[in-house]
């Protein structure tokens, strides 16, 4: 599969929804010129990411969240995909028509038509005001948590799964993906530098991230791509570092910088398939009986009581 990741720079406040989709559309063709059949865009492509501002709920939806997709601003997108036959994966915000939000992608066929929908899950961050933090991290208070489980799909020749942004850090994501035989697992990100609740080294944002996506590819026999907004938003800076991993656990293609950068590869899919049928074959080897806890328990508790050591 002809893959892509289109990373975004920054997007500034002042920044409208018809710019972003002109970079978008941009990137959109130059992946279509490198062999992409399918092209990654980040979490919340749309705006800037307003989590971090203190706000009511109110005036975020007004704001910075979607009532409709495409919507004329968007549409654009839509019909360059359906002319240039190429899919993509859109992060962005959602407000339902009964007014839920949600952190939401989208996965569209190269006939434009929306074939998957994602609501995150783990979101990360707080709900209350922290005034002495340099800046929020509000996905609790913006964002319901996702209703419609990881969901996989076969579209555009692959079976694919989506997540988003701090999903790829938990294992749980990954494996129930690949319990539906996902091959290639996609997403978008927006990772800030600076860790506002302890003193983190500024380059573990990036280890961990790239730790995440090639630990998880490599435990799951699956392709991930990554893509970052990232760069500094008005100041406020997020990693770059989108990514292409193979099921090796290996980077295939990785950015360069921090503004709007396409990445590409020719995604072998039968490569996860040696992975699935051999170390990572889960009918053979998984012992789910032996997994109680992951599903039982969300925090951590007590050890389980021990058989007898004569037993
Ligand atoms: N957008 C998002 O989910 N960001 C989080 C920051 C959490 S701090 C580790 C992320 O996991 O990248």
């Amino acid at each position: 599969m002809g893959l892509a990741v289109a990373q975004l720079g920054p997007v500034h406040l002042s920044d409208s929804r018809q710019a972003v989709v002109q970079r978008l559309l941009e990137m959109m063709r130059e992946a279509k010129g490198r062999g992409a059949e399918l092209v990654v865009f980040p979490e919340l492509a749309l705006t800037t990411f307003f989590p971090r501002y203190w706000m009511d709920e109110q005036e975020a939806q007004q704001k910075f969240f979607e009532t409709a997709m495409p919507n004329p601003a968007v549409q654009p997108l839509f019909d360059e995909a359906r002319k240039l036959e190429i899919g993509f994966y859109l992060g962005y915000a959602e407000l339902t028509k009964a007014g839920k939000p949600f952190n939401t992608a989208i996965l569209v066929d190269r006939g434009a038509n929306i074939v998957g929908k994602y609501r995150k899950i783990h979101l990360p961050g707080h709900s209350d005001h922290k005034p002495q933090a340099p800046f929020q991290h509000l996905e609790k208070k913006f964002f319901n948590v996702g209703d419609r489980g990881f969901g996989v799909w076969d579209t555009m020749g692959a079976r694919i799964g989506m997540c988003i942004c701090n999903d790829r850090r938990w294992a749980e994501t990954y494996r129930t993906m690949a319990l539906q035989g996902a091959e290639l697992v996609v997403l978008g990100y927006n990772t800030p530098s600076q860790n506002i609740h302890w003193n983190e080294p500024v380059h573990l944002r990036t280890t961990t991230h790239l730790l995440a996506l090639q630990g998880n590819a490599y435990m799951n026999g699956v392709w991930v791509a990554a893509a970052a907004k990232c760069g500094s938003e008005d100041g406020f800076h997020m990693i770059g570092s989108s990514a292409i991993v193979a099921p090796t656990g290996e980077i295939v293609a990785r950015t360069l910088g921090e503004e709007d950068e396409v990445i590409a590869v020719q995604a072998d899919l039968r490569l996860g398939e040696l992975f699935r049928q051999n170390v990572f074959n889960f009918a053979k080897h998984r012992r789910p009986e032996h997994y109680g806890l992951i599903t039982g328990r969300v925090g951590a508790g007590e050890p389980l009581p021990q058989p007898p050591l004569e037993d």
